[in-house]
């Protein structure tokens, strides 16, 4: 009965909630977490505000379609309207609902794009992850700091650990470990089958292909632990092998480079003074 009562005011609080974008400020994921989770990276914060853009005219569109609808039914029907009109063309209302869906989708289309190529751009990296999906794990490796090879297993339910903040079926015993304000490039493959690497809150999300090298990148602006799945069903254990990275200040990051026997990146190099002639041979 108490579940009964309840069911309207929750589902009206839901239906509001999703409609004015209220979202807990916390990473965490909640019970009852409506919206994306908190967008720590430029490119998620762009998808963020698309998606709300998309909400405000795809909601504008619904509620003109059900009015529409609503005075058809109630205006047309046979009862009010017993001699229907047998107008067939109306030129002007033909040019208009042919234009006006042309400039929406244009509308739409510019943004959208803009954010296409803003996910692709890849900037200068400052560090770079190779991230590779085995059948059921994740490995991370940082060819630039000296190999350091990381093989990250999620923790079985009796190893989770609750006060160490660790969350049943995302934790894992390694995790992939990033600087903050660093421009990250993720270099994704696989060494079997397709994999996908995907982590919500960065806005990443690339299949991991055997053979092939796909690339994505995050600028995390947030220390904290982030998690994501593999995306992409990859057999038996493709539930069960999350992807934790834990995101730290650059001095704590230089610090566990070395206590892993790496170095950071040495700096670029200078681009050697060679004529152009030269560099067509
Ligand atoms: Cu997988």
């Amino acid at each position: 009965m108490m579940i009964k009562n309840l069911f309207l005011p929750i589902f009206v609080f839901v239906l509001i909630s999703g409609i004015w974008g209220i979202s807990p400020a916390s990473a965490d994921i909640l019970p009852w977490q409506m919206n994306f989770q908190e967008a720590v990276t430029p490119a998620m914060e762009h998808i963020t505000s698309f998606h709300n853009m998309m909400l405000y005219i795809i909601s504008g569109i619904v509620a003109f379609v059900t009015i529409l609808l609503l005075y058809v039914i109630i205006r047309f029907n046979s009862k009010t309207n017993p001699v229907p009109s047998t107008t067939t063309h109306n030129v002007l209302l033909e040019v208009i609902w042919t234009v006006v869906p042309v400039i929406i989708l244009i509308v739409i289309a510019v943004p959208s794009f803009k954010l296409l190529f803003f996910e692709a751009r890849n900037p200068e990296p400052e560090l770079t992850v190779k991230v590779v999906g085995y059948q059921w794990y994740w490995g991370y490796e940082y060819p630039e700091n000296g190999d350091i090879t990381i093989t990250s297993n999620m923790l079985k339910d009796e190893e989770i650990n609750p006060s160490k903040g660790q969350v049943r079926l995302l934790s894992v015993d390694n995790p992939m470990i990033i600087p903050v304000d660093t421009n990250v490039l993720f270099q994704v493959t696989a060494s079997d089958v397709i994999h996908s690497f995907a982590v919500p809150q960065f806005g990443v999300k690339v299949d991991a292909v055997p053979g092939r090298l796909n690339s994505a990148w995050a600028r995390v602006n947030k220390i904290g632990t982030y998690y994501g799945q593999c995306s992409e069903l990859c057999g038996k254990g493709h539930g069960q092998m999350p992807i934790e990275i834990k995101v730290i200040s650059k001095e704590d990051f230089a610090a566990w480079i070395q206590s892993q026997g790496g170095h950071l990146k040495s700096p670029t190099p200078p681009k050697p003074d060679v004529p152009a002639s030269e560099n067509n041979t």
